[in-house]
């Protein structure tokens, strides 16, 4: 697939995006449409707190018994230098004590505007857990500072991760890289045989980039999920209950992902879509993805 199928694949993703978008608009409501906004963000009510809380725990489970497993990096290195290395994804927000894995396409920027809009609110409208004290410095990324406040941060911050299922996250990469020629099946040729050293923000498999068996992540957010997950995430280290939260927009690009997923996979031949398993293999191992095309139909054991 050339520039121009690219293109093309791009513009009816979005022609798919707008139909969705104008479906929600034109939708007879009984408020109207001054409320239609609210109404879309509001959460979920069949997912209860406890439900929540509930997920939660099944991932962590699965992620530490992963890390048990697999001797993974859970200790920070001794040298500024590695440690840095270590924790380069890992961003930091002073103000409401978080750290997070920031990586692209995993909702992450929906996220950080979420934090930019709740640093504004001044003046007690925020029940932080603990009073903010700028004690560490300025800086964005964890790795800029030095092992001890790296330690502490660690220790005292909620530490969250967005979780995105391999498959799609490198299909993402692949369509935002407008300035590329390479075909989809050179973009895979690329990043199966570059080997690990070519690891990239955009599709390394998530353990490499947010190494969670070190950083013991509070919450393991899904792409897809992540309005009513960020909300209930919020609820719990002290939003206010009628806080109104943007709304996170990767339900529905998780929709027309799934579609894409199908198609592109079926351009690959076996042996590829068993590398892309084998590639991804820490990722499937550590989180479960509740729908990954290649993992149901190539990767989990007994499959084709
Ligand atoms: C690390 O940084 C903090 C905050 O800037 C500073 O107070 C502390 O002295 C530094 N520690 C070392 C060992 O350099
Ligand atoms: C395909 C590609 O770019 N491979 C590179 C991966 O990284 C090693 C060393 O960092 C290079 O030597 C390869 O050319």
């Amino acid at each position: 697939m050339h520039f121009f199928s690219r293109v093309l694949i791009l513009a009816s993703l979005s022609l798919m995006f707008l139909l969705w978008w104008s479906y929600l608009l034109l939708r007879p409501t009984p408020q109207g449409q001054g409320d239609l906004i609210i109404e879309d963000r509001q959460v979920d009510s069949s997912l209860t707190f406890d439900t929540l809380l509930h997920i939660q725990q099944v991932r962590k489970k699965k992620l530490r018994s992963f890390c048990h497993k697999n001797r993974k990096i859970v200790m920070l290195p001794p040298t500024q230098q590695e440690a840095s290395q270590v924790l380069s994804s890992i961003a930091v927000n002073h103000k409401l004590h978080f750290l997070y894995c920031k990586l692209p396409a995993t909702g992450v920027e929906d996220w950080e505007e979420l934090l930019e809009m709740l640093g504004e609110e001044e003046g007690g409208t925020l029940l932080m857990p603990i009073p903010y004290h700028q004690q560490f410095g300025n800086q964005k990324a964890l790795s800029e500072y030095n092992l001890t406040s790296m330690e502490a941060m660690l220790k005292s911050y909620t530490k969250v991760i967005f979780i995105r299922e391999p498959f799609q996250r490198l299909l993402s990469a692949f369509m935002h890289d407008l300035t590329s020629r390479l075909t989809f099946h050179e973009f895979i040729q690329y990043i199966l045989y570059s080997g690990s050293r070519n690891d990239s923000i955009e599709w390394a498999p998530l353990v490499n980039l947010c190494h969670p068996c070190l950083v013991q992540y509070d919450y393991i957010m899904m792409f897809g999920f992540l309005g009513n997950e960020v909300h209930h995430l919020m609820l719990r280290t002290g939003l206010p209950e009628h806080f109104q939260i943007p709304e996170f927009i990767d339900s529905k690009v998780q929709w027309t992902y799934s579609w894409l997923e199908e198609k592109m996979l079926s351009k690959l031949t076996l042996m590829e879509k068993k590398e892309l398993c084998h590639f991804f293999r820490s990722d499937f191992a550590a989180f479960h993805f509740p729908s990954s095309f290649l993992w149901d139909h190539t990767c989990i054991p007994g499959s084709s």
